[in-house]
């Protein structure tokens, strides 16, 4: 086996909790996803407890207990939502219950997390209901074997553009279940020439064993599709979405995709973005491309997932009105409620692209009519690609609790994308993935607790990052407490600690252009992507107030105010907002540019105590584990030291102003 059980490598129970009534199976329920959630019974309580399972299957659908069995059901009721579930023991039997058959499996996977906890399962009675019905994994994958921004190996679906159907898609297929996520898209949504085919017959049976593998989990499998298929595969000539035969090509095309994968969830689309194709080439709007293949996909209950990233990337960095902050509330805000029902916009959680901070995007407080699913990126783009460790885990929190003021007083950016707000159901959180085929699946080891948190996340929001933090490392290295400790407090302080030593206070970038790992203060700065910080001799920061850009108006108050006003916007925020001096004082006391030296000098120091810390825990996690995220932390310092000295250096160059510490800038 080249690959880890990451989070189901089920160790030996050491406690004294008596379990042995887990040998007896009773099950109530039928269907493909209730055998796997026995299949998955039985793995659990044989790899954890040490005993094998007798099953006994029951036609009848009732409550009644048999003294001293596990008893799996269907049950109706009232507080189960979706694909919900309870564990209770009474009258000497433990119940798992669920109103679905993922609703099943998923509360196996609690009890097993729960035996790994070392819970006495006779104290056991909860309720678990997912609180986003779109729990959806988005892989960047090519069919070439190449991932875009993968950092952890090539695509263990596609090599050498064959599909690849083996131990480890299955493996890949529970782990996800685990998490509970229920969508996943197999390929890229920059669709190349041949992923193009994906949809023809050239690939669909093949597709179509995915699709298989996947509901057997509780999962639908999602294609990405190249809008100007109709050209490139149809040999039309265009992709007009208002043209009879652009229509009728989608329609007999899907027609056939839905024959063979008749469970397949749905399409994802990129469009006008980045170069891909769009109805922007025929004056046809982002709703009209969106509702064409919304209306195709409607008789099969498929859903059209499109992507709000469209921004113009073609900006002149002399201009400093154009923003691309600004695009995709400017592209989408007046086409609210025109979209049909079964399409979903795919927002990214900031404005601009997966930085260490950037604000919520105003559109999920603007669109009142729309269903929308918020992006976020586990993929470590810009957050240390995976050698770096930054727990993403804090940060999708924060996003999730912002309130946006979408209808009134309290409608966080949770409420919208769960549907408490608007009422809707096609909403949920989509994560760029973070895996491949390196045998850990994530290049990091630690980098598995932003794939792990972000499945709990969609499932369980209003856990804290530190409770999913603290689940993963039992259920990955240990349940020794030095080890659930140490590890923990690495991955908490991660996010602080990555963001001092790079960019301050959400102006992002200063990235190596392209590959965007390590620093380069002025690698976007004159170019055509809008991503500048403009930094000059006397401060920097990015004037999006009325006056400059204009982006704060596109907000609801009272967060409109609250950003525009220098003296209230987030301190974290202020260099995204606002151009401020370096002598402007910080809440700390401090000046800009202390603040900026001070960061930078600390961060590296806090990379050297985490590194410090796993050293601490060498023999109480398995040895290639300790190894390999140990020689991720030489590489982890050796790049906060780089960005420490370039960007200190840069701005000591450009202000003048020496460090009240003294310390080596060069
Ligand atoms: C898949 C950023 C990334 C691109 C990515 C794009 C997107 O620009 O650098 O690699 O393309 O976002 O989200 O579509």
């Amino acid at each position: 086996m080249n690959f880890s059980k990451a989070w189901l490598a089920y160790r030996r129970a050491e406690h004294e909790a008596d379990y042995k009534i887990c040998s007896a199976l009773i099950v109530r329920a039928k269907g493909k996803v209730v055998e796997t959630a026995i299949s998955e019974y039985k793995q659990a309580v044989n790899e954890i407890l040490g005993l094998e399972v007798e099953i006994t299957r029951e036609e009848e659908l009732s409550c009644t207990a048999l003294p001293n069995h596990v008893i799996m059901e269907m049950a109706e009721d009232d507080e189960l939502k979706g694909d919900g579930y309870r564990l209770l023991f009474k009258e000497q039997s433990l119940f798992l219950m669920a109103s679905t058959e993922s609703g099943l499996l998923y509360a196996v996977f609690e009890l097993a997390r729960q035996f790994q906890k070392g819970i006495d399962i006779k104290t056991l009675k909860m309720v678990s209901n997912p609180v986003m019905n779109l729990r959806m994994i988005n892989h960047w994958d090519n069919m070439d074997g190449s991932i875009e921004r993968g950092y952890s190996g090539g695509s263990f679906f596609f090599e050498d553009y064959n599909i690849i159907y083996n131990e480890r898609t299955k493996a890949y297929a529970r782990l996800m279940a685990s998490i509970g996520i229920n969508a996943i898209v197999i390929n890229n949504v920059n669709v190349h020439e041949r992923e193009s085919y994906l949809i023809m017959d050239e690939y669909l049976e093949s597709v179509k064993q995915y699709s298989d593998l996947f509901n057997c989990y509780g999962i639908k499998l999602y294609l990405c599709i190249n809008f100007a298929a109709s050209i490139e595969i149809g040999n039309l000539p265009v992709a007009d979405p208002l043209d009879k035969d652009v229509i009728k090509w989608w329609e007999e095309t899907t027609k056939h995709v839905y024959d063979v994968i008749p469970e397949l969830g749905g399409y994802v689309v990129k469009a006008d973005s980045e170069g891909r194709p769009g109805p922007f080439t025929y004056g046809r709007t982002q709703a009209d491309g969106a509702n064409m293949l919304g209306k195709v996909l409607a008789p099969y209950s498929g859903l059209l997932i499109w992507r709000c990233f469209v921004y113009n990337c073609g900006q002149d960095w002399r201009d400093r009105k154009t923003d691309r902050a600004k695009a995709a509330y400017d592209y989408f805000m007046d086409l609210d409620g025109l979209f049909e029902d079964n399409v979903i916009l795919q927002i990214k959680n900031g404005p601009m692209d997966f930085q260490i901070r950037e604000p919520v995007s105003p559109l999920f407080g603007g669109l009142k009519k729309t269903n929308s699913i918020l992006e976020v990126q586990i993929a470590q783009e810009y957050t240390g690609q995976q050698k770096d460790v930054c727990y993403l885990i804090p940060m999708w929190q924060e996003i999730l609790k912002f309130n946006t003021y979408a209808l009134g007083n309290d409608n966080t950016v949770q409420d919208i994308v769960s549907g408490k707000t608007l009422g809707n159901i096609n909403c949920g959180i989509a994560g760029v993935t973070n895996v491949g085929n390196d045998y850990n699946w994530t290049g990091n080891d630690l980098a598995a607790a932003n794939l792990y948190g972000f499945g709990r996340l969609c499932f369980s929001p209003d856990m804290s990052a530190e409770e999913i933090a603290r689940e993963w490392v039992i259920m990955t290295f240990s349940g020794d407490k030095k080890v659930v400790d140490i590890v923990t407090a690495i991955l908490m302080g991660s996010r602080d600690t990555y963001e001092k030593y790079t960019t301050p206070l959400g102006i992002g970038w200063m990235v190596t252009p392209h590959y965007h790992y390590g620093p380069d203060i002025e690698g976007y700065e004159y170019e055509r992507w809008g991503t500048y910080h403009r930094a000059d001799r006397d401060g920097l920061g990015v004037d999006r107030t009325k006056e400059g850009t204009g982006y704060t108006m596109q907000y609801n108050e009272p967060n409109a105010s609250m950003f525009e006003n220098i003296e209230t916007c987030p301190e974290e925020l202020l260099l995204f907002f606002h151009y401020a001096r370096y002598d402007r004082v910080l809440s700390s006391g401090k000046t800009l540019i202390q603040h900026i030296y001070d960061t930078h000098f600390e961060g590296v120091e806090e990379v050297g105590k985490m590194q410090a810390a796993w050293k601490s825990l060498e023999g109480r996690i398995p040895d290639d584990a300790y190894v390999r995220v140990l020689k991720r932390f030489e590489m982890q310092m050796k790049n906060a030291i780089e960005w420490r000295d370039r960007v200190n250096t840069y701005f000591y160059r450009m202000s003048g102003v020496k460090d009240a510490k003294n310390r080596e800038i060069f």
